[in-house]
C-alpha cells in the first residue's frame, strides 16, 4: 500500500464483490482488511456451522480478490497478534498501513453499527461508511413508506415493492393473476409419496476442510453439529444453490411452504438464505430466476409469487423495521414476558415431539424452515412467556443465516409480539391443533394432541388457553383476536381451573429445566 490508499473493510457478511466499500478501489494503492476474530465467533454462542460457513466464506472471497488482483490483509484467527476484536484489527492494520482514510460498508446489526461510529468519532484519519445498496429497499425508502404509520404491515409495503422495481407486473402495471398475493393457496400439508427434492450440497474443499477442524477444536462446545456440513462457500456455488431450488422446488414451493414432515428438513424450501444474507447471491438475482421461470412456464404463480414475497416483501421489510427503530426496538416487552428459556431449547432434550424434532435437526443442520421457526419454537417460547432477549439469542445463535437485523424482527416482533404489534397485527398464537394439521409431528408424540386437560393433553393444547387468559390486559382489544376471547368466555370456570393447573404444572417443570410435562 501505497501513501494516500484506503483501507478498505470487508465484514464477514459482506462477502460481495459488487461491495459499496470496494468501488473505486486502486490495487496499486489500497489494501482490503478482512479479519477473523473472537468477538464475533462468540457475541452469541454461534453453531459451529455458521462459524465454519463465515470463516470459509470470507477465506474463499480473500483468494478471489487476490486472484484479481486486489491486496488483501487477512488476519485468520490464530494468527500470532489477533486482537480478538474489529476494532483492535482495524486499529492494527492502521497502524501497519498508515492509509490515508477508511472505507466501510454499512453492517448488519446495530452493535457494530455503534462501533463505526466510534471509529468516525476516534480515528486520527476520514472513516467513510457507504450506503449498504445490496438490497431492494434503501432504509431512506423504507423510513418514506413508514412516515405517518403507527402500525406498519408487511402486505402494504409489498405492494410498493412490486411496483417500485416492477416485479411480476402485467403490461398495465397491475398484479400478475389478477391479485397481489396468492398465500391462501399455499397451505398444504405434504401428501403421501410425495418426495421433495434433496437439498443442494458442496463438499467440503481443502480451505473449509482446514476450517472445519478449527472450528471443530476452538467452538466444539457451542450448541451444534459440524458433520456433514455441505454449504455453498462461494459466490459460484451459492449461484448453483439457486439454480438447483429453481429447477426442483421452486414449483412446489407454494402449496407446501407451511407443511413440516419428520425426516425432511428442508422440503421444498430454497436454502438460500445463507447466501443471500451473507452477500454471495444477490437477492435481485433470486427474485429475476423466480420470475423468469414463472415467464416459462416452469413454475405456477402462487409458488413463484410466494417466494418472491419472502425476499422482496419479508426480507427488506424487517431490514427496515429493524434499522428505522433501534436500539429501542429491541428493549419493548408488550406481554411482560419474563420466564427464563427451557433448558432445552439448548439441550434438544424434550419429549414434546414437535420441539425435538424442530430442535434436533437445528442441532444437526443449523437450518429450519419458517414454519418451524414461528409455529413451533417461537410459538411455544410465546405461549411460556419467555422473556424476549433470552429467545432472541437463541434464534441469533443457532441458525446459519441469523444477523440481527433480520433475526429481531422476525423474533421480537414477529414471534413474541414484544413491540405490541408495530410489525404483525396480532400473536401467532396457536394450539396443538395447527402443528398437527400442517405436520405429522403429533403422530409419533408421547402427548395426545385432542386432549386439552390432564397429564397426556398436548401441552400446547392448555398452554394456548393459559396464553390468552394471561394476556387478556393486553390483547382482549385486539379485534383479530375476538375470536379467542370469545372462546375464553364461552368457557366454563372448571375448565379455566383446568387449564391453570396444567399449564402451572407445566412451567413449573420447564422452570426447573426440565422438557417434561
Ligand atoms: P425460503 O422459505 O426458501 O424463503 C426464501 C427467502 O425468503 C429466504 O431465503 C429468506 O431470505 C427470505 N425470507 C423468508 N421469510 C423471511 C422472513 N420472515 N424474514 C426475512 N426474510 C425472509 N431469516 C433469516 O434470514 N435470518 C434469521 O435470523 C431469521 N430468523 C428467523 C426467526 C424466526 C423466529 C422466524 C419466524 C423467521 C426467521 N427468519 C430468518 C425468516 C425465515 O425463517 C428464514 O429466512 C427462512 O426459513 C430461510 O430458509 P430458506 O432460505 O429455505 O427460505
Ligand atoms: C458471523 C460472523 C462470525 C462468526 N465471525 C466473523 C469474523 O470473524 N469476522 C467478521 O468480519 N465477521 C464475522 N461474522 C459476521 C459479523 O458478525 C457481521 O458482519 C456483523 O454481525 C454485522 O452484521
Ligand atoms: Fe407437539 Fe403437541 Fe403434537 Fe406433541 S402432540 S407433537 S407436543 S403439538
Amino acid at each position: 500500500m501505497s501513501a494516500g490508499g484506503a483501507l478498505r473493510l470487508v465484514l464477514g457478511d459482506q462477502l460481495s464483490h459488487h461491495l459499496p466499500s470496494l468501488r473505486g478501489l486502486d490495487p496499486a494503492r489500497d489494501v482490503v482488511l478482512m479479519a477473523e476474530v473472537m468477538g464475533e465467533a462468540t457475541y452469541v454462542p454461534h453453531h459451529p456451522q455458521k462459524i465454519a460457513f463465515v470463516f470459509s466464506a470470507m477465506r474463499h472471497f480473500a483468494g478471489e480478490l487476490r486472484a484479481r488482483g486486489v491486496p488483501v490483509a487477512y488476519v485468520a484467527l490464530e494468527d500470532e497478534g489477533n486482537t480478538g476484536s474489529l476494532d483492535g484489527e482495524l486499529r492494527r492494520a492502521i497502524d501497519r498501513y498508515q492509509p490515508a482514510r477508511v472505507e466501510l460498508t454499512f453492517p448488519g446489526e446495530w452493535r457494530v453499527w455503534k462501533q463505526m461510529r466510534d471509529w468516525q468519532r476516534t480515528l486520527p484519519i476520514p472513516v467513510e461508511v457507504r450506503e449498504d445498496d445490496r438490497f431492494f429497499c434503501s432504509i431512506a425508502r423504507f423510513r418514506a413508506h413508514a412516515q405517518g404509520r403507527r402500525q406498519m404491515r408487511m402486505e402494504f409495503f409489498y405492494r410498493e415493492m412490486r411496483r417500485d422495481h416492477g416485479v411480476l407486473l402485467t403490461g398495465e402495471g397491475e398484479p400478475e393473476g389478477g391479485q397481489w398475493n396468492f398465500d391462501a393457496e399455499n397451505r398444504k400439508r405434504l401428501p403421501k409419496g410425495l418426495v421433495p427434492p434433496p437439498p443442494f450440497r458442496v463438499e467440503p474443499d481443502a480451505i473449509t476442510a482446514e476450517v472445519l477442524a478449527l472450528v471443530a477444536r476452538r467452538f466444539g462446545q457451542h450448541f451444534g453439529s459440524l458433520d456433514g456440513f455441505a454449504y455453498a462457500v462461494t459466490a459460484a456455488d451459492a449461484t448453483r444453490a439457486l439454480d438447483h431450488f429453481i429447477r426442483h422446488g421452486l414449483a412446489d414451493f407454494g402449496d407446501y411452504q407451511d407443511a413440516m414432515a419428520m425426516g425432511q428438513d428442508t422440503l421444498f424450501h430454497s436454502i438460500l438464505s445463507p447466501y443471500l444474507n451473507a452477500g454471495l447471491l444477490d437477492p435481485r438475482a433470486a427474485v429475476a430466476a423466480a420470475e423468469a421461470a414463472y415467464g416459462q412456464g416452469k413454475a405456477p404463480l402462487n409458488a413463484v409469487e410466494g417466494f418472491i414475497r419472502q425476499i422482496l416483501g419479508w426480507r427488506e421489510y424487517v431490514r427496515g423495521i429493524y434499522w428505522l427503530n433501534m436500539p429501542e426496538y429491541a428493549q419493548g416487552n408488550a406481554l411482560a414476558a419474563h420466564r427464563p428459556l427451557p433448558a432445552f431449547y439448548w439441550t434438544g432434550e424434550t419429549d414434546l415431539n414437535c420441539l425435538a424434532q424442530v430442535i434436533g435437526q437445528t442441532r444437526r443442520t443449523a437450518y429450519a424452515h419458517h414454519i418451524q421457526r414461528l409455529m413451533v419454537t417461537g410459538n411455544f417460547a410465546l405461549l411460556l412467556g419467555v422473556e424476549p432477549a433470552e429467545i432472541e439469542e437463541w434464534y441469533l445463535a443457532v441458525y446459519l443465516d441469523a444477523y440481527e437485523w433480520v433475526e429481531l424482527p422476525n423474533v421480537h416482533g414477529m414471534v413474541m409480539f414484544a413491540d405490541g404489534g408495530y410489525l404483525a397485527s396480532k400473536p401467532y398464537a396457536a394450539s396443538g391443533k395447527y402443528i398437527d394439521r400442517m405436520s405429522d409431528y403429533c403422530r409419533h408424540c408421547r402427548y395426545d394432541v385432542k386432549q386439552t386437560e390432564g397429564p397426556d393433553a398436548c401441552p400446547f393444547n392448555y398452554l394456548y388457553w393459559n396464553f390468552v387468559a394471561e394476556n387478556a390486559g393486553a390483547l382482549r382489544g385486539n379485534p383479530r383476536m375476538a375470536m379467542m376471547y370469545k372462546g375464553l368466555d364461552r368457557m366454563s370456570e372448571e375448565k379455566r381451573a383446568a387449564v391453570r393447573r396444567d399449564a402451572a404444572r407445566f412451567i413449573a417443570g420447564q422452570v426447573a429445566g426440565y422438557g417434561e410435562g
